[in-house]
């Protein structure tokens, strides 16, 4: 069931910002390959500190957790998910990764439970990314859930932001090529902050875009994931199980 059913809203005490890397789009059931999760506390958030600069930009909170792991994900990188990552099966093997296994998942229980509860995962285009491609490697070993962990996409947030409050929200109104507004990561961080996101494409890259991007309309936010955040129990998983032909290389 969703909060947004509740009477009451959640109020989540830790955010843990969250971004994958893999080895191609939804459609082609990709694996991960990095991921990273940094955890911010509602205060941080709610005392977002900015710089004394002529364009006053959210300072990243000084105190976190963060977490960054690369896999190899025993599939092959499309080209282009190679390219933009800079990640390959060569580069990950050489360095001697290992796969999405056990230990993976004891580190994220472990992770999870250092942190203040209620929590909620925070990922861009989470539920169309992030969260059933996680689901899906869980599943892949036999683990289904995180207990009492929510989860939410600022995404979704941004576009619903932006809906109820068009007049109010126009800054998420950036004009992709082909005129239509897009709400992409990289597009939002631009709009805000007149330059592009560092580091894109590389998990803690995208995370730490993405925590300034939440920092920029912070109130908002919070009270929008109280509201809408989803149990990621319920999260569906990306794909059940990799068919054969895309059986580890
Ligand atoms: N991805 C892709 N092609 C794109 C964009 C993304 O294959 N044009 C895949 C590879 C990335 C993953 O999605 O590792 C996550 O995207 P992002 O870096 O935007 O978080
Ligand atoms: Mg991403
Ligand atoms: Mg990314």
């Amino acid at each position: 069931m969703y909060s947004k059913h509740d009477l009451q809203p959640t109020r989540f005490q830790t955010y843990v910002f969250m971004d994958l890397e893999a080895t191609g789009l939804q459609f082609s059931q990709p694996r991960i390959a990095e991921l990273c999760l940094i955890a911010v506390s509602r205060h941080a958030l709610e005392n977002t500190e900015y710089s004394n600069s002529f364009l006053p930009v959210p300072l990243f909170p000084r105190v976190v957790d963060k977490l960054s792991l690369c896999l190899n994900p025993q599939k092959p990188f499309t080209p282009v998910a190679s390219k933009i990552t800079g990640l390959s099966n060569d580069l990950l093997h050489t360095n001697r990764r290992q796969g999405f296994n056990i230990h993976v998942i004891h580190i994220l229980e472990a992770f999870l439970k250092r942190q203040s509860a209620p929590v909620c995962f925070v990922a861009h285009n989470g539920y169309g990314y992030d969260f059933p491609l996680l689901k899906a490697e869980l599943n892949g070993i036999g683990f289904s859930v995180f207990n009492d962990v929510y989860c939410v996409d600022t995404l979704a947030a941004m576009k619903a932001l932006d809906k109820v409050n068009n007049h109010l929200y126009q800054f998420a109104g950036l004009q992709s090529n082909s005129g239509r507004k897009t709400y992409s990561l990289e597009g939002l961080y631009l709009k805000f902050f007149k330059e592009y996101p560092p580091d894109s494409h590389t998990a803690e890259g995208d995370t730490i875009a993405l925590i300034a991007v939440f920092q920029w309309r912070a109130k908002d936010l919070i009270k929008w994931t109280d509201l809408n955040a989803k149990q990621f129990d319920e999260i569906k998983t990306m794909y059940k199980e990799q068919t054969k032909l895309d059986s580890p290389a």
